[in-house]
């Protein structure tokens, strides 16, 4: 694999203020392993909640972030003001947001590359394939989730050798594209009904540099446990 094992909660629209004061409570309480990245994204109205609670330990994504500098742009959050409240990540081009909302790999990319342009990291989501790309030159924040889309929140994941043919295929692409040094150093972590029974054969592939966790995320003993299937 490259670099650290990278974990990350997508918590989606779930949450109330109480259960995700319990959330991070269980979290705050859990054994990590020491040698991975983990990121939970909270929904927006809940990452001051989040920020102010959640050990420093546990870093934090927003799941959505504006194209440029913010002004007027009704109902949008801009890179700077996700920077003022203290997020460090922010999780773009997931696939509820091309296939529901109708997010476009042009529109992405410009959120990506507005948002690696104001030092946040990106979580960049892909689909079946890695059709174009997207960010521009700043490679060194960037984590590739590769989520196929018939296995998002149904329950359904990857055979640990599926997924290992795509990342190897995302990183061939980016050796071609972009650059050997990029295709050995960008983690590429795996998304899609990732639980605490299948993380820990999927972490033994090659080529799965950690997880984008939604579901099982919003239990923190389960998250606790993908975390730890770090190999
Ligand atoms: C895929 C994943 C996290 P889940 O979208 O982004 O969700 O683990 O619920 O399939």
């Amino acid at each position: 694999g490259s670099g650290k094992f990278f974990v990350g909660g997508n918590w989606k629209c779930n949450g109330t203020k109480d259960s995700i004061k319990q959330l991070v409570s269980d979290l705050n309480s859990a054994t990590l392993e020491p040698d991975v990245d983990v990121v939970v994204g909270p929904p927006f109205v809940y990452i001051d909640q989040v920020k102010n609670s959640l050990t420093d330990r546990i870093e934090i994504a927003a799941q959505n972030s504006w194209i440029g500098k913010g002004g007027a742009f009704t109902g949008e959050i801009s890179a700077e003001q996700l920077k003022d409240i203290g997020c460090k990540w922010v999780i773009l081009g997931h696939s509820e947001r091309r296939h529901v909302i109708g997010e476009d790999d042009q529109f992405i990319g410009k959120k990506a590359a507005y948002a690696l342009g104001q030092d946040l990291g990106v979580i960049a989501c892909i689909g079946e394939l890695l059709e174009e790309r997207e960010a521009g030159k700043t490679w060194d924040n960037i984590v590739i989730a590769y989520e196929p889309v018939w296995a998002i929140g149904t329950g359904k994941v990857a055979s640990p050798e599926q997924a290992q043919e795509v990342h190897v295929a995302v990183r061939d692409w980016l050796a071609k594209n972009v650059s050997a040094e990029v295709a050995s150093k960008t983690r590429i972590i795996y998304g899609g009904s990732v639980n605490a029974g299948n993380s820990a054969d999927l972490a033994k592939k090659e080529d799965i540099d950690g997880f984008l966790v939604g579901g099982a995320s919003l239990k923190g003993s389960d998250f606790a446990t993908i975390i730890n299937s770090v190999t």
